[in-house]
């Protein structure tokens, strides 16, 4: 990929010049008296070079601080004026410029990408009729039910305030405290346990809005709704191992990755889905609609697909876009409504005052990529940083008759934003209903929906996270939670940790209670007890490699036709690859080494694919790195692609007992993949393989070291 800078607007000019416009001649040295000399107050243009410089950061996000960001549009398939009479819902030849920061959630502004935590997932449309945002999350359940519970969650799990540590990391003794006494978490604890933690892209994994809003109609009808994105890939994930190293060999590794396939063409596409309950049907089911805890199983209420988002266009400036863009749930076009989920409305305040900090003042709506697409009128005025003029001259009140009663209200039928008439009424109590007392109906539902590796991957998760908690009363109360999940799944999770399992009339016990607590509250709702939608394995469909990386390894005397065929191949398919060699340079100009083993890993490719060619071969097996390189990939469970005599390179490796001979010369555990040479044969099954993306079957061939 070409990685010369694009000429940016500004960079069109031949002179430097201050902030001021005047032409610099100089600013190598600044202005002394004598050369040896001190410097003086004149040097104007050094005050202002080193006072700009001085305060060139903000202070970062309190959560959310590492992101990165893309733009791109977004169409729908067909009206849905139906539902709702948002103007951006309506018409499928119309395309909504968007805005969307991915980000961690725990980390400061320059940890590591690849850490286990929730992935933010906020989307600004810009409509014509205002801005819309949806600031959600790759999870579609909370921890907590109620906002101000959220300042103490996230000084939970943010560093420990006396020593800093650790970043970026939920393993540590204050999280699991929080978690161990707050079993409304243990949904999310699920899904933070599970792969979803440890997305491999930011492309590859869905959004939710997470609590249920509504879309309003123009007959006033009300539908309960929750927001969805799905990837249009297959979603993947890390594994943990492969994730903890990504962190220190390529800490922007989710960041490169958005960053490189927009720059190749390989637009990020997103489904907006929606799920909808009628108003009438608000307690039809096993959960409260209103707990951001709790998720709407697809097989109970089905998904309808709205429309498509592509990202299509990298910022320009990472400071004034991504940097700088305030997303806020509360900013609402008409058409789209809250509802009383005590998340939610906490949140409608948190997000416009933490921009007073953040982007000091309250004219942060006027930064660019900020600013309404749509015309912006009012009454508002001053304040730091006011850039906008009204033009209102004398008039800046309203009602007035000095300026014709403008800017005037508009009504209900023009799009001026009502909100939803709904009627309440209840005393004034610190309190929450019934329903979000089950803490683990949905817990249990989520683990017993995994397939088998999915479920193996939340223990192994939980003898991380825990077995980094030095108290042990706190891994005990976890385990004890987990028993309200799934018995089975506790047990392995305390075998892991040094924590003795629960007798058998204690697990008895506990969940003859879980059961009757929940039997009582839900009787004769409507619920699952199975949902392959949860899945990610269970979901995928295998049939597309957009965004795959492969490593090809290749030294001096490779047959560069094998090289560059696959190459072909692989752009044809939307994906990507990279020559790693020992050294840069060794094919001369024949060949572009991309990578030395030096400056990757495998850890940063889906697959290795290793290239024929006798002194080639032989090369790498004399070479530590590429054996590493072969075991590890193995190890990881991602395919590996083998030409001709690139099978004996095998030989040498940890895996070769490991992959059954199947005939002469070719190898056959599943995703690992051989031809005699690079044919259509060949592609077809090193396609199948890559699109698998992990071949479960090794996980238990623990013998492979890396
Ligand atoms: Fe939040 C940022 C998503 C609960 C308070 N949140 C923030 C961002 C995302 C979310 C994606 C980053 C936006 C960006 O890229 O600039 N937050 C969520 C979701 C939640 C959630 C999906 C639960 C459903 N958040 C939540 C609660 C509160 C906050 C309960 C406080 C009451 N969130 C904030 C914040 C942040 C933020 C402190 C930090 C920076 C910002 O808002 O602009 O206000």
């Amino acid at each position: 990929m070409d990685n010369k800078p694009k000429n940016q607007p500004g960079q069109e000019h031949d002179y430097m010049t201050t902030n001021q416009g005047v032409k610099i001649n100089h600013t190598d040295d600044s202005l002394k008296i004598g050369e040896r000399g001190p410097t003086i107050m004149d040097d104007h243009h050094f005050r202002e070079k080193m006072m700009h410089f001085d305060h060139e950061r903000i202070p970062e996000r309190v959560v959310h601080a590492r992101g990165s960001a893309a733009h791109g549009y977004f169409q729908v398939y067909e009206s849905m004026a139906p539902y709702s009479k948002a103007k951006f819902l309506q018409d499928p030849s119309k395309k909504t410029p968007v805005f969307v920061r991915f980000s961690t959630v725990v980390g400061f502004k320059g940890s590591a990408d690849t850490v286990r935590d929730v992935r933010g997932f906020a989307t600004k449309f810009y409509t014509e009729e205002g801005n819309y945002d949806l600031v959600g999350n790759n999870m579609p359940v909370f921890f907590i039910q109620d906002a101000i519970k959220f300042p103490d969650l996230v000084h939970s799990i943010k560093p420990e305030p006396d020593k800093e540590i650790p970043q970026a990391a939920a393993a540590h003794d204050s999280f699991w405290d929080f978690i161990s006494l707050m079993p409304e978490s243990m949904h999310m604890i699920m899904w933070v346990l599970s792969d979803r933690g440890v997305p491999r892209s930011y492309s590859k994994m869905e959004g939710f809005g997470v609590h249920t809003f509504r879309f309003i109609n123009n007959e006033g009808k009300s539908h309960f709704i929750k927001l969805h994105w799905k990837p249009l890939t297959d979603m993947a994930s890390l594994v943990w191992d492969e994730a903890q190293k990504a962190a220190g060999k390529d800490p922007d590794f989710n960041r490169r990755d958005l960053w490189e396939s927009i720059e190749m063409g390989n637009y990020p596409e997103f489904e907006l889905c929606v799920q909808m309950i009628p108003e009438e049907d608000e307690h039809k089911f096993a959960f409260d609609i209103l707990d951001a805890t709790k998720l709407w199983p697809e097989e109970l209420v089905p998904l309808k697909k709205v429309g498509k988002m592509v990202l299509d266009r990298n910022p320009e400036d990472f400071f004034t876009e991504t940097e700088q863009v305030a997303f806020h749930p509360g900013h609402l076009v008409s058409g789209i409504d809250l509802t009383n989920d005590p998340l939610l409305q906490g949140r409608l305040f948190s997000y416009l005052d933490t921009q007073l900090t953040r982007l000091g003042g309250p004219n942060f709506a006027e930064l660019p990529i900020n600013r309404p697409h749509a015309k912006v009128e009012n009454n508002q005025q001053d304040g730091i940083m006011r850039h906008h003029n009204n033009h209102r001259n004398a008039v800046n009140y309203y009602p007035n008759t000095r300026a014709d009663g403008k800017p005037k209200m508009a009504p209900e039928d023009e799009q001026g934003y009502v909100h939803y008439p709904q009627e309440v009424s209840g005393k004034k109590i610190r309190g929450r209903s019934e329903g979000f007392k089950d803490h683990y109906s949905q817990a249990t539902l989520f683990y017993r929906s995994m397939t088998d590796i999915e479920k193996k991957h939340i223990v192994e998760a939980a003898w991380f996270e825990l077995g980094k908690v030095k108290e042990m009363a706190i891994r005990e109360r976890v385990v004890k939670q987990f028993y309200h999940i799934d018995a089975d799944m506790a047990k392995q999770v305390a075998e892991g940790i040094g924590v003795k399992p629960l007798e058998q009339s204690e697990v008895d016990k506990i969940q003859q209670e879980v059961k009757a607590f929940q039997e009582n509250l839900w009787s004769g709702k409507e619920n699952v007890t199975d949902s392959p939608s949860l899945s990610m394995e269970k979901v995928k469909k295998a049939d597309s490699i957009k965004g795959v990386k492969v490593g090809i390894l290749a030294e001096k005397g490779a047959n560069v036709s094998t090289v560059n065929k696959l190459k072909d191949w692989l752009k044809e398919h939307n994906a990507d690859a990279e020559v790693v060699a020992s050294q840069f340079g060794v094919f001369g100009d024949e060949l572009k080494v991309d990578k030395s083993y030096i400056t990757t890993a495998s850890v940063l490719y889906d697959s290795i694919f290793i290239v024929d060619g006798k002194e080639s071969i032989e090369a790498m097996a004399e070479n530590g790195d590429s054996i590493h390189f072969v075991n590890e990939c193995y190890k990881h469970c991602k395919p590996i692609g083998l030409i001709g005599n690139a099978s004996e390179f095998l030989e040498n490796t940890s895996i070769r007992k490991l992959v059954q001979a199947n005939g002469e010369g070719n190898w056959s555990d599943k995703g690992v993949v051989s031809g005699k040479e690079a044919s259509d044969d060949f592609f077809s099954d090193y396609f199948k393989a890559l699109a698998m993306q992990r071949h479960w079957g090794r996980s238990s061939k623990n013998k492979v070291p890396a």
